[in-house]
């Protein structure tokens, strides 16, 4: 659609959306319908799994409720006395399946019914998964308020009715932990504001040319690469961080980017590096990388790190020589039982080689490899045999397009990065561009369609740290957010946005969110 047609239709929306409702929801359910009754909660509400077959034996349910009721009362004394009816007095959730291990596509589906008759009054939350049941306790979080006149914790417009499913099934938040040291208390915090704008992955860039921050047993001297001794992660600090996510619903993507990006590798082992002159890229001609390749996956990775992927970069680097590199290293990763997801200059680098050498030489990527798409495709023109035609390969800048439909008319899986739109590093790129966002822009086929398994947005290091990293993701990438759990048609508009800001910042005041600038 184009673009002025886009914006009419989301000022129409916006309108019909502020005039007709009020709804302090987001990311904005599937379905939503409610009355206009309100309710109050009880101060000491109480949690039941009334016909679960679920057991929450690591108390993924128990701990996540005690989180959401000292959310929605945010320290303050709940000294008010409830009237005598349309009070709150329990949550019941049902879960059908007893599975507790987060897995990549787990069902996060849920309903969620806010009644005003009962006795007692009871809301129900029912779901597949307790990972789903997660996500209804975040939106049951976001439809309660302390109210500071009558001091009591109430619940607007009741009955609700709300019936709620992703859109996407990796929903992720690029961190990079190389550039700036981030304390494991700070990633923490960006973890809880995750869970509540329902983003599911955690994409740890852990290394970079800069600082090679993780213990690595297996290699005892990679980490000679951090900046300092305090500015290290040891192996239980990297399962501190999973378990915590996984208890709120997130995957940890563990990245370690070869081979370029790498120069922090070679301080311990100065051997990975080409030469005194080139320590940049590993050096891919020597075994010894593969060994310490699959050290880190096998020996520590693969017993922290149990999400189904891992990243292996693959950017800024001249792939033409590594690309049975590329290939050598993504069978290692696999054989310790890892899908792979790799940036797009590889799957670039790899379809050009297919195109001149005609699709004659056996260099396929495997086809398994999802790819993270992060820079637009810049069309060339150029004199071919006297006729004028368009290529990438030459030299004259035309135009510049999207690479995700490139990717899925491949064969491949997609994650959408656009750094244009999704980067958060770009301080000028605004929360309305980060909404606007389609990650299926330019892709009909609902097969190809399918193959987009979700967007990212990328909190790059290089400009930020501890003391502003929350402020810096934050609320932009909530609007990210709602255009891949819900659906880009369901635009909320400013008002509702800036709302919906500053709910995240009284939730994450630990955290010190700041006010959005719009
Ligand atoms: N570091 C690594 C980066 C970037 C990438 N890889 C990057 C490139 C361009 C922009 C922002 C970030 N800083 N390792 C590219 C995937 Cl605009």
């Amino acid at each position: 659609m184009a673009l002025a047609l886009r914006l009419l239709l989301a000022f129409l929306v916006i309108g019909s959306c502020i005039a007709a409702d009020n709804i302090d929801l987001w990311p904005m359910p599937q379905s939503v319908s409610h009355g206009t009754q309100k309710l109050y909660i009880k101060k000491d509400i109480t949690m039941s799994m009334v016909g679960s077959t679920y057991s929450d034996e690591k108390s993924i349910l128990k701990d996540a409720f005690q989180r959401m009721v000292d959310l929605i009362t945010l320290n303050h004394v709940v000294d008010g006395i409830n009237p005598s009816s349309s009070v709150l007095t329990c949550v019941n959730i049902v879960v059908h399946t007893p599975e507790d291990e987060l897995s990549f596509g787990a069902d996060e589906s849920y309903n969620l019914t806010v009644p005003t008759t009962g006795d007692p009054l009871y809301a129900q939350i029912e779901a597949q998964t307790v990972f789903g049941a997660l996500q209804a306790l975040q939106t049951f979080g976001q439809l309660c308020y302390f109210d500071f006149t009558s001091r009591l914790i109430e619940l607007n417009s009741a009955p609700w009715i709300i019936t709620d499913r992703p859109r996407f099934p990796y929903r992720g938040l690029l961190i990079d932990t190389a550039r700036h040291y981030l304390p494991v208390k700070i990633i923490k915090g960006v973890i809880d504001a995750m869970a509540y704008s329902k983003l599911n992955v955690l994409h740890w860039h852990i290394v970079d040319e800069q600082s090679f921050p993780i213990e690595i047993p297996s290699y005892p001297k990679l980490w000679n690469g951090s900046y300092s001794y305090s500015e290290r992660y040891t192996m239980s600090d990297a399962i501190d961080i999973v378990r915590y996510a996984e208890k709120r619903g997130v995957n940890v993507l563990a990245e370690i980017d070869v081979p370029g990006h790498a120069r922090s590798w070679g301080v311990g082992y100065p051997s990975l590096w080409p030469s005194e002159s080139c320590r940049e890229p590993l050096d891919v001609s020597k075994n010894f990388t593969f060994e310490v390749i699959d050290g880190i996956l096998s020996g520590d990775f693969s017993k922290i790190f149990k999400f189904k992927f891992v990243h292996l970069g693959g950017d800024e680097v001249n792939t033409n020589a590594y690309r049975d590199f590329v290939l050598r290293s993504q069978k290692i990763a696999i054989s310790h039982g890892y899908d792979i997801i790799n940036w797009y200059p590889l799957f670039d680098n790899f379809a050009r080689f297919q195109e001149e050498t005609f699709n004659s030489f056996g260099d396929k990527l495997d086809p398994k490899t999802v790819v993270h798409n992060w820079y637009l495709l810049t069309f060339y023109l150029i004199y071919d045999m006297g006729k004028l035609t368009v290529s990438n390969f030459a030299h004259k800048l035309i135009g510049l397009e999207d690479v995700a439909p490139k990717v899925v008319a491949a064969g491949h899986r997609c994650i959408v990065s656009n750094q244009d739109k999704w980067y958060l590093d770009h301080l000028d790129a605004s929360w309305e561009g980060f909404y606007m966002n389609e990650p299926l822009k330019g892709i009909n086929d609902t097969k190809q369609q399918q193959l987009v398994i979700g967007g990212e947005v990328c909190m790059w290091g290089e400009e930020i740290d501890a003391s502003d990293i929350q402020q810096t993701i934050w609320p932009r990438a909530a609007a990210a957010a709602e255009a891949e759990f819900t659906s880009n048609l369901v635009i909320y508009g400013s008002m509702k946005f800036v709302c919906h800001s500053q709910i995240l910042i009284c939730h994450a005041k630990e955290c010190m969110v700041a006010l959005p600038s719009v």
